[in-house]
Parts: structure tokens; C-alpha cells; sequence
């Protein structure tokens, strides 16, 4: 298989690119990746004389066009990804999420080529802590972000090609992702990278919000599973029953460095914060017989907080930045 991984030098996309290098020798691959602030060349170098990576816009629509032509199957996984961002500076996201996908799908149509589509579950905005049902794939679509605006957008253009065009795409929606390689802007790197630093955690109001955790590998090996056996036009959502609170998660990341639960800072609230996400990946485990590896929350976290502090070179560039930025954007202790 000739595979192009779009976003292939952010988080997710490195992770899968790491697992495919590992476990699928029979796939050669094509990195395309503008290397934004998110995007590290770095991630990829333990198997970069193993892919070929190419420096340029999903947006770009000659170079897609190009690239698309010489393979099969394309995984998209480019995006602008980060909701406090998203409320800062809208954008970009509706650039690259929005105009970026169309782009793509675009090209896809021109080639026939498979295409499989890496969506979020806040495509469908939040649920009550106590709502009994989860998200499942008939769940309307509740987009509460620009950055979840732009997600669904691009779900929706995916749809159409596929309806009105005959473009052969899956697409999956999976819940919050953690591993190594993740940005410190996100919560659980974030968190980590303070900690080693010496400052307290920063947690966002109460803490009350839940999101259902995945480790990134499971995340990756789902998307195998789709490409290989999922139908065309299906969605299917990935989730491994991970749900935790926030205050619940600094609570575990203090402890893996042996301060006590409460020693964090509550700071400003994000604008329009989604309560609770909560997924029900029923489809993906009965009809392609996926199940997820990394079952313990707990340990899993706990290998992160060691890759974060094995792999320090890797985020110390990012972290004063980005911590300049959350000031900027008027994040305060309360
Ligand atoms: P990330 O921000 O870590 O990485 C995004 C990558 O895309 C970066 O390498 C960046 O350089 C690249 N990129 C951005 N704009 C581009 C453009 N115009 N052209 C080419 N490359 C561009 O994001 P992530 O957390 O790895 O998320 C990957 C995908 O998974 C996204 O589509 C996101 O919506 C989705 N997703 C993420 C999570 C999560 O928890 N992180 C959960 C569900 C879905
Ligand atoms: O410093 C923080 N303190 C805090 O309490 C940060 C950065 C976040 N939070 C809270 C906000 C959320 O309730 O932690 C939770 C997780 O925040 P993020 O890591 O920013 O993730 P989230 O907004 O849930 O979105 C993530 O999951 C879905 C990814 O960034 C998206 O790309 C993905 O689609």
C-alpha cells in the first residue's frame, strides 16, 4: 500500500506513523506536513529513513493534487487542534480544517482514492454529568468551538463527496487521545511539564469536566481496523471507556510526583467549556472486533509522565512560549 499521512509530525499523526513503520513493513509512506507551531520534525526521527516527508499545506492544492496522484490510501490527520487557540484566533482552523479538507477530498475524487477522515468527538458539543447516554454515531451534530465548528465542517464536507461523488472515505471520531509526543499546550502534557518544572498545575475553573481518555496507540490501531475492514461511508467513533474528571487526572499526575492531590492552581475558566464528553464505540468494537490495549488509565499516565521526563529535549523549546501565550490570552490564578 502507498500511504500519504497528512499531519504525520503532530501527535496523533507521529504515533500512527511510528505503529504503521513498526507493524506494517508491506506500507510505504508519504508524510505531508507544514510543520506549524504543532508540528515537530522531531517526532519523526527515529523512523525517518524509513518515510519520506514532505514540507508543504494540505491547503496547497497542486502539491496535494501531486501527491494524491502517486498514492492509494490517504489518513488525514492535519488540523489546527487546540480549542483555546481556536476562541483566540479562528482562522487558521477554518482555513486548514475547512478549506484544507476540501482540498483533499478534491484530489481523493480526481484519483479514486480510499480516504479516511480523523475527526473528534466534540463534534457533538457536551453531555450533563449524569446523562446515562453516551455519544454514539447517530448523536446530532452540537459543535460548541470554532474549533469543533471546523471539525464538523469537515465531517460534513467528507459526507457529501462521498454521497454526491463516490469518494470511497471512512471517518472516525474518536475522544481525547494521550501518549507521548503531545503538544504541552494540551491538559495532560501541560500538567507534566510544569510539574518538572516546579510550578503547580493549572486547572481550568473546578476541574468538574470529564473527558474519556485514550491512549494514542489504541486510537491508531482503530484507525488500522477502519482502513482495513470499515465500510465505505460509515462513521464509526473510538472511544475505550476512559472517562475521568479533570481534577481526578491532576490528582494522578500530582501523586506521580509525590505532592499531594490538591496542590494545583484553579485558574480562568475556558469560554463555553464543554462539560463532559463520553463515547460508545459499540460499531467499531462489534463489526470490526477492535478492542483497546492500554485498559488502566493510571499506568498509562504514569508512562507518559516518564516519557515526558526521559524525552526533554523533545519539549523544552515549546514550553516557555507556550506558557507565554496562556498569560497573554489572560489566564489567571483565581
Ligand atoms: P496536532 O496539533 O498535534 O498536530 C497537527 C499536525 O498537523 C501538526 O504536525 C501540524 O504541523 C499539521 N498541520 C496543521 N495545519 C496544516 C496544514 N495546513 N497543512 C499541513 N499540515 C498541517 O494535532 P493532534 O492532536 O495530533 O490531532 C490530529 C488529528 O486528530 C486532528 O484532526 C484532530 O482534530 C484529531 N483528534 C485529536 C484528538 C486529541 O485528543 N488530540 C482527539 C480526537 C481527534
Ligand atoms: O491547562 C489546562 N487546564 C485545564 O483544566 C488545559 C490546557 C486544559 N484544561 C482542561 C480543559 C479540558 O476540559 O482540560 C481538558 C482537556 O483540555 P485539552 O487538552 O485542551 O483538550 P480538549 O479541549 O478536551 O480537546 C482535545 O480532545 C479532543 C484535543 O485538544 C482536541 O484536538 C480533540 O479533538
Amino acid at each position: 500500500m502507498r500511504l500519504l499521512v497528512t499531519g504525520g509530525a503532530g501527535f496523533i499523526g507521529a504515533n500512527f506513523v511510528h505503529q504503521t513503520v513498526a507493524q506494517r513493513p508491506d506500507v510505504t509512506i508519504t508524510v505531508l506536513d507544514s510543520l506549524t507551531y504543532a508540528g515537530n520534525r522531531a517526532s519523526l526521527d527515529p523512523v525517518a529513513d524509513k518515510i519520506d516527508f514532505v514540507h508543504g499545506d494540505i491547503a496547497d492544492m497542486d502539491l496535494v493534487d501531486e501527491l494524491i496522484s502517486g498514492v492509494d490510501t490517504v489518513v488525514h490527520f492535519a488540523a489546527e487542534s487546540h480549542n483555546d487557540n481556536s476562541l483566540n484566533d479562528p482562522w487558521p482552523f477554518v482555513q486548514t480544517n475547512v478549506v484544507g479538507t476540501f482540498s483533499l477530498l478534491q484530489a481523493v475524487r480526481r484519483y479514486d482514492v480510499r480516504y479516511h477522515h480523523i475527526s473528534t468527538d466534540e463534534v457533538y458539543g457536551d453531555l450533563e454529568l449524569d446523562d446515562p447516554e453516551r455519544f454514539s454515531e447517530s448523536t446530532p451534530y452540537n459543535p460548541s468551538s470554532p474549533y469543533s465548528a471546523t471539525k464538523a465542517s469537515s465531517d460534513l464536507l467528507v459526507r457529501a463527496w462521498t454521497r454526491s461523488f463516490g469518494v470511497r472515505a471512512t471517518l472516525s471520531n474518536c475522544s481525547n487521545n494521550y501518549g507521548p509526543y503531545q503538544h504541552v499546550e494540551k491538559f495532560i502534557p501541560r500538567q507534566i511539564t510544569n510539574l518538572i518544572d516546579g510550578v503547580r498545575p493549572r486547572l481550568y475553573g473546578e476541574g468538574r469536566n470529564v473527558r474519556d481518555w485514550i491512549h494514542v496507540d489504541d486510537h491508531n490501531s482503530a484507525v488500522w481496523a477502519i482502513i482495513e475492514k470499515g465500510r465505505i461511508g460509515q462513521t464509526y467513533l473510538i472511544g475505550a471507556d476512559g472517562e475521568q474528571n479533570n481534577k481526578a487526572v491532576v490528582g494522578m499526575i500530582l501523586e506521580a510526583f509525590g505532592r499531594p492531590a490538591d496542590d494545583y492552581d484553579a485558574v480562568t475558566d475556558r469560554a463555553g467549556h464543554d462539560l463532559r464528553y463520553a463515547i460508545d464505540s459499540s460499531l467499531l468494537r462489534d463489526e470490526l472486533g477492535w478492542t483497546p490495549s492500554y485498559r488502566d488509565f493510571r499506568s498509562g499516565l504514569e508512562a507518559t509522565v516518564q516519557w515526558y521526563r526521559d524525552n526533554e529535549a523533545w519539549w523544552r523549546p515549546q514550553k516557555a512560549t507556550t506558557e507565554k501565550n496562556y498569560a497573554a490570552q489572560g489566564e489567571a490564578t483565581l
